[in-house]
């Protein structure tokens, strides 16, 4: 088999406050493939999403370039529901608050008043009506554009819905949506009110006043509320950062406790380049990275670690880890470390292990066991964990081997990683040809797992 090069990026992370405390030396995914052949490829992980899909009935099905992009609000359950990814590529560029203001400001003056007026006031308050009613444009229309680009939450592919959720804060993006809005109808009205009363001006002075009081007015409002533009500014620089998918490429992700050692494999795995540290949640984002093997394209994941506990309290980084594996078709390559080294004990790894499993039991699956070149004859036990309770068998035997079939590797001698690639190869043929076979059964179709 020949295991060729591939690239993998950091596409997107969760703000860390934290300091690295140590960093690893491990060696390079390609020092570790010398002895076989390398094909390198070009990837471009940031490539805009072309092909974007919708969810009919619980299924993804490309969408033809002529159909419509936005859809109708379906609050059937039954009604056709469309969901696309690909939809933080597609978001408007937005320019500064102030630059809106300014440009518009700027626009407006030039406007002149109707060349046929020969009374100077009736002039002047033509004049001032008129660029009143331009200025009020100029700042409306890209509030509106903004308005009407920035998706509906509620219709996107449930991925970037969570992206949403997970990064920006709950709630956040409509807040700020809903700000743009309310500054969009205050622009409108004020805007109106005054070039009316410009317009019934009855002198040329009192219309020069009212004119200089409306953009007053108008750039005043756009200053104290302008925030909302740049808030959305942010939010869409944030967007357009996250990684892109590809739902027909059969993806490989790496899931485990915090610390197990999924960074190190994805590096042998993907000749990705994720940060390793000997401390629990190195990993604060999603990574997708790719790999080109026999000519064909998979995409890999490394995913922030997961601890022992309910959903309910788990932090973003760790839901962040539940959505790919819900809303992505993924084949799971489960890490698990039973050296003591990694800060999770084997029964806590082994109680998150089942529960992850269960949860997602139609996912193909490879397990491995890390870090062999630590492991000891004897099982580990965390003076935290009751050892003196009789173990039943599963858990005995998980301690001392890991999951039945679990495979043992280890990238500082490289131990069982060569065995490692050929199984997650094969893996990703299964899972090319399950989407295929869904595919044709059903040629609409492009399967969730
Ligand atoms: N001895 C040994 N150490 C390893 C091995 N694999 C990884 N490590 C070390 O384990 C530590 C954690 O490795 P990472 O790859 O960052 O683990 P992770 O699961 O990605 O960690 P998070 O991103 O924090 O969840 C690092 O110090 C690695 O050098 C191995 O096979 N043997
Ligand atoms: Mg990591």
């Amino acid at each position: 088999m020949s295991w060729a090069t591939s690239n993998l990026s950091q596409l997107w992370k969760i703000p860390s406050t934290r300091l690295l405390l140590t960093s690893s030396e491990l060696r390079k995914g390609s020092s570790l493939l010398s002895s076989t052949e390398i094909r390198t490829t070009v990837c471009f992980c940031r490539k805009m999403q072309t092909q974007t899909y919708e969810v009919v009935n619980g299924s993804y099905v490309p969408v033809t370039p002529n159909k419509q992009e936005t859809p109708a609000p379906a609050e059937d359950k039954n009604d056709v529901k469309v969901e696309t990814v690909g939809a933080f590529q597609k978001l408007p560029m937005v320019m500064p608050s102030v630059d809106i203001l300014y440009s518009a400001i700027k626009k407006s003056k030039r406007i002149s008043p109707t060349k046929s007026i020969v009374n100077a006031a009736k002039r002047e308050r033509n004049k001032g009506a008129r660029q009143l009613d331009a200025l009020m444009k100029e700042l409306g229309v890209p509030l509106r554009d903004y308005i009407d680009k920035f998706p509906n939450k509620k219709y996107l592919h449930p991925y970037e819905r969570s992206l949403i959720e997970l990064t920006l804060g709950d709630g956040n993006y409509e807040e700020v949506l809903g700000r743009l809005n309310a500054l969009k109808k205050k622009v409108n009205s004020v805007g109106k009110e005054h070039a009316s009363l410009c317009g019934k001006s009855v002198s040329k002075r009192e219309a020069e006043e009212r004119l200089a009081e409306g953009i007053k007015r108008l750039e005043d409002i756009f200053k104290s509320e302008g925030k909302a533009v740049d808030d959305l500014l942010n939010i869409a620089k944030t967007l357009r950062a996250m990684p892109v998918v590809d739902l027909k490429s059969p993806t490989l992700c790496l899931v485990g406790a915090p610390n197990v050692g999924k960074s190190s494999l994805v590096r042998i795995l993907s000749s990705g380049k994720p940060e390793i540290c000997n401390y629990p949640f190195t990993t604060r984002g999603i990574l997708m990275g790719h790999i080109h093997l026999n000519y064909q394209h998979f995409q890999v994941t490394d995913t922030p670690g997961l601890l022992r506990r309910p959903d309910e309290d788990r932090n973003n980084l760790e839901k962040l880890t539940l959505a790919v594996l819900q809303h992505l078709p993924t084949a799971v390559l489960y890490v698990h470390d039973l050296s003591g080294e990694c800060g999770s004990s084997p029964s806590d790894q082994f109680v998150t292990y089942k529960e992850v499993r269960e949860k997602f039991s139609d996912h193909l699956w490879i397990d491995v066991v890390s870090k062999c070149d630590l492991l000891k004859d004897s099982p580990v036990f965390y003076i935290t964990e009751d050892s003196s309770n009789q173990e039943h068998t599963e858990m005995e035997q998980y301690r001392k081997m890991g999951p039945p079939g679990a495979i043992h590797v280890s990238v500082m001698t490289e131990k069982g990683l060569s065995e490692l690639k050929s199984m997650v190869h094969e893996l990703l043929v299964s899972q090319m040809a399950r989407i295929k076979s869904q595919n044709s059964s059903n040629p609409e179709e492009v399967p969730k797992t």
